[in-house]
């Protein structure tokens, strides 16, 4: 680092620039699905000159913003791309057309586009038109970034998240309690991050949070109801006007739907979508379908719709991540589910990359991805 005044500022190498990139791509966490999130940095003579990142599909992408901002500053500058920049008409113009025609001298690319049709495609491109290319700086930074969409470019189905709430003796619980900030804070960050939330049509009668978040944030993740014969009739009485466009449900065949909601959900026009045989493989290339590249699953107490949904997903290796959040509780018979998910899955599953911190409220959150 950089010694100043008693102070080690961080040194503003290739790493400092690709890590703003990312902290700008960050800006629009949430909101870019099918696309992925993408920040763009312009330097020159160790000074920023331009940034942006890639606010929503169908806008233009982190680079034509940044080379807007930089201006004609951006001639003979140093670009950083969280993401190799496209070659290909889309939606926008091929961003790679954009950086020869600034005549960037250089450009940083954090990581190769998965996308077969950009697929090393735009740093070819660049090398060919005489810029110079890096790949791979930060490169793990910038797949974790994008980890739901790489993993949706190259399965065509959602990156899936599984997330409960566990007490010490290993009972799922539902949200204990609401005024943990943190917990709770930790909890809307995933319904931000996530483009679309499963959730039995038995607990979202019980807990109301995803639908509030669904009601009040300007980014509203797909309400993903399942419901498997146990839940029949299918009552959803919170399903209102307000959430029913955002949401879509999967039944089982053999589900019926009991009159009045049967009625509203006609009303408002809540795709339902029936399964002869209720699996999870084909909801998830649905929901890859229809543009979903990440799907949290918040698992809530005992119920068989879940049961159903974990047996598949562990099963078939649909699961990517375990997100557990450990209450500092011993919870009693009254509280959490009595028989749990213990007995779920034949074979035993490892996790790997694990991290852990202490929230705020003193509960105990676990990350982990499947191996
Ligand atoms: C970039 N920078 O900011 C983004 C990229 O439909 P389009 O035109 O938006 O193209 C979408 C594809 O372009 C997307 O699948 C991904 O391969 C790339 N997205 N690329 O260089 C960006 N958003
Ligand atoms: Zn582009």
């Amino acid at each position: 680092g950089i010694r100043c005044e008693g102070v080690f500022l961080e040194e503003r190498d290739d790493g400092f620039y690709m890590r703003r990139c990312v902290e700008l791509a960050k800006k629009a966490v949430g909101c870019t699905s099918p696309n992925p999130m993408v920040g763009c940095v312009i330097v020159k003579n160790g000074e920023i000159v331009g940034e942006g990142f890639h606010p929503k599909a169908g806008q233009p992408h982190a680079e034509v913003f940044a080379l807007n901002d930089a201006g004609t500053h951006a001639e003979n500058a140093t670009a950083y791309v969280s993401l190799e920049p496209c070659n290909h008409y889309g939606r926008t113009p091929p961003c790679t057309e954009a950086m020869i025609r600034a005549k960037v001298k250089h450009v940083v690319v954090g990581m190769v586009d998965p996308n077969p049709i950009v697929a090393s495609k735009g740093v070819e491109r660049l090398r060919g038109a005489g810029i110079e290319v890096t790949v791979g700086v930060e490169e793990e930074l910038c797949r974790k970034l994008n980890e739901a969409y790489i993993h949706r470019m190259l399965t065509g189905k959602p990156f899936v998240a599984l997330r409960y709430l566990s007490s010490f003796n290993g009972r799922i619980l539902n949200q204990v309690n609401d005024e943990d900030e943190e917990s709770s804070g930790y909890y809307l960050q995933l319904l931000q991050e996530h483009d679309g939330v499963v959730i039995s049509s038995t607990s979202m009668a019980s807990d109301s949070k995803a639908l509030a978040f669904n009601k009040t944030s300007a980014k509203q993740p797909l309400l993903i109801i399942i419901a498997t014969v146990s839940d029949s009739p299918l009552h959803l009485p919170a399903l209102t006007a307000e959430v029913a466009p955002r949401a879509i449900i999967f039944a089982d065949k053999n589900v019926t739907v009991d009159p009045a909601t049967e009625s509203n959900l006609r009303r408002w026009g809540t795709e339902i979508v029936v399964w002869d045989q209720m699996n999870l493989g084909p909801i998830l290339d649905y929901c890859g379908g229809q543009g979903l590249c990440s799907i949290l699953i918040d698992l809530k107490e005992d119920s068989s719709a879940y049961h159903e949904i974990l047996k598949m997903g562990l099963e078939e290796g649909l699961l990517q991540k375990v997100v557990m959040e450990i209450c500092p509780l011993w919870a009693g018979s009254e509280e959490g589910s009595v028989k749990g998910f213990s007995s779920v899955g034949r074979k035993s599953v490892g996790l790997k990359d694990l991290q852990s911190r202490i929230l705020k409220g003193g509960n105990v959150l676990v990350e982990g991805y499947l191996c």
